[in-house]
């Protein structure tokens, strides 16, 4: 088979990538390693920025986010037990946007089977080969048949666990890590959110916080040490415990369910540079890994994509390649300001089990700077809400 951009992956950023560059008339394929079913039932991200909705609209899949998706206007941040409320679009103009990760991907799917390009789902063993050639080559197997996709160039897609990072060479690439002592235990439940915003917890007994997926489906999230087992958190455990660390009003207010999904998230920021070598190109979490307490990482992931698209646009179009030379670069100026946003607001909100008295009396301080300086919610909002695309 042959084709102009190979794509291994077949998340948001693969998804993303094959419609805006199917939009401007460059083929594609996706190779995805799992089925459809499962790709439709990942409860992943949840916040996004306006210009990922803005990319979205853009690739055409905008209408039911548009129609569904809840316009938060604040967040709220809780410690010793007073809420306070950051007034992003006071602070900002600007606002974000609610609307499940599941739902973006259920969106590309569905504009995927309409525009018919072409995803190969249980795509196994896939291998890039060629990436320093004129002629990059992706081969794969499924159902038992070994084939060959010869390409112009090879998106990795594939995230944190995929293939795709691993094809550049170990004297090439530059690794940037921190993990976390500590992950988040996520529960999706049909009921009334707590609040019609987001609460992020600061407490004694770990960070919580309240988000949603719609005004009648919540999500929340309890700290909880790196190697918990969700199984030793039946239902009834999650709410007792978010009782004890959301603010005294909200936990009064608490609206409990059975659980529709339960799962541990382990939390890190990873950097891999560069995020270009040859013929591929990284996009998403293949490159970059955000802990969620910014909610970047899926906005990352997308403004990854379109400057991807646009270079490929431009190199097919008019031969230019000055945005492939700088895709990279581009990127990463953008990912470190996100990967320093997160870091500062895990810092900011969880409890360090390390923590010296001295480092938990700084966080204090921080917390009732940032609520009493409105240049400190100012630079918190900034981030929020998304810098701008450059
Ligand atoms: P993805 O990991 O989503 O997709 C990669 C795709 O490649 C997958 O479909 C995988 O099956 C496929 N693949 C992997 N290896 C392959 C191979 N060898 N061959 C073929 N295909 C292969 N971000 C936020 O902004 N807010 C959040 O609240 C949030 N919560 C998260 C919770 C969890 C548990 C996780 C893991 C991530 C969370 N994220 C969150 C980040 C997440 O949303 C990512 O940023 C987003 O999924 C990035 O999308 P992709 O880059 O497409 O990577
Ligand atoms: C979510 O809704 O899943 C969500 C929102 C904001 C975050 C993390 C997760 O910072």
């Amino acid at each position: 088979m042959r084709t102009q951009v190979g794509i291994v992956g077949g998340g948001p950023s693969g998804l993303l990538l094959a419609r805006l560059l199917g939009l401007a008339g460059i083929e594609s394929v996706v190779l995805e390693k799992r089925t459809p079913e499962y790709l439709r039932a990942r409860v992943r991200a949840g916040l996004l920025e306006q210009d990922t909705v803005d990319l979205l609209v853009e690739a055409g899949i905008g209408e039911r986010l548009k129609r569904e998706r809840l316009i938060h206007d604040g967040v709220e941040i809780a410690f010793d037990g007073r809420r306070h409320r950051l007034d992003l679009r006071g602070l900002t103009g600007r606002f974000v946007s609610i609307y499940g990760q599941a739902e973006i991907q259920k969106d590309l799917m569905a504009a995927h089977e309409a525009s018919r390009s072409h995803i190969v789902y249980e795509a196994e063993d896939v291998g890039l080969h060629g990436i320093m050639t004129d002629k990059p080559q992706l081969r794969y197997h499924k159902g038992g048949q070994a084939h060959e996709i010869d390409c112009n160039f090879i998106a990795g897609c594939d995230g944190f666990h995929g293939v795709s990072r691993q094809a550049i060479p170990q004297e090439v690439i530059r690794i940037y890590e921190r993990t976390y002592p500590f992950g988040w235990l996520g529960i999706l439940s049909d009921t009334r959110p707590v609040n019609h915003e987001l609460i992020y917890c600061n407490h004694e007994r770990g960070f919580a916080l309240c988000t949603m997926r719609s005004v009648t489906r919540s999500r929340y999230y309890l700290q909880v040490p790196a190697d918990e087992d969700e199984a030793d958190w039946p239902d009834e455990r999650f709410w007792s415990e978010l009782k004890r660390r959301i603010p005294a009003d909200a936990a009064a207010g608490l609206e409990t369910g059975s659980a529709i999904e339960k799962s541990v998230a382990q939390l890190r920021s990873f950097v891999a540079e560069p995020m270009r070598h040859g013929r591929l190109f990284l996009a998403g979490d293949a490159a970059h890994i955000v802990p969620p307490t910014g909610a970047k990482g899926l906005n990352l992931a997308a403004a990854d994509v379109r400057f991807l698209a646009e270079a490929l646009v431009a190199y097919y179009e008019s031969g230019r390649t000055e945005l492939m030379d700088g895709y990279s670069q581009r990127c990463l100026a953008r990912v470190w300001k996100a990967q320093r946003f997160s870091w500062w607001m895990t810092m900011l909100t969880h409890r360090f089990p390390e923590a010296s008295a001295f480092e938990r009396r700084v966080q204090m301080a921080e917390l009732g700077y940032l609520v009493g300086s409105r240049a400190a919610q100012t630079a918190l909002a900034e981030n929020y809400v998304g810098l701008p695309i450059t």
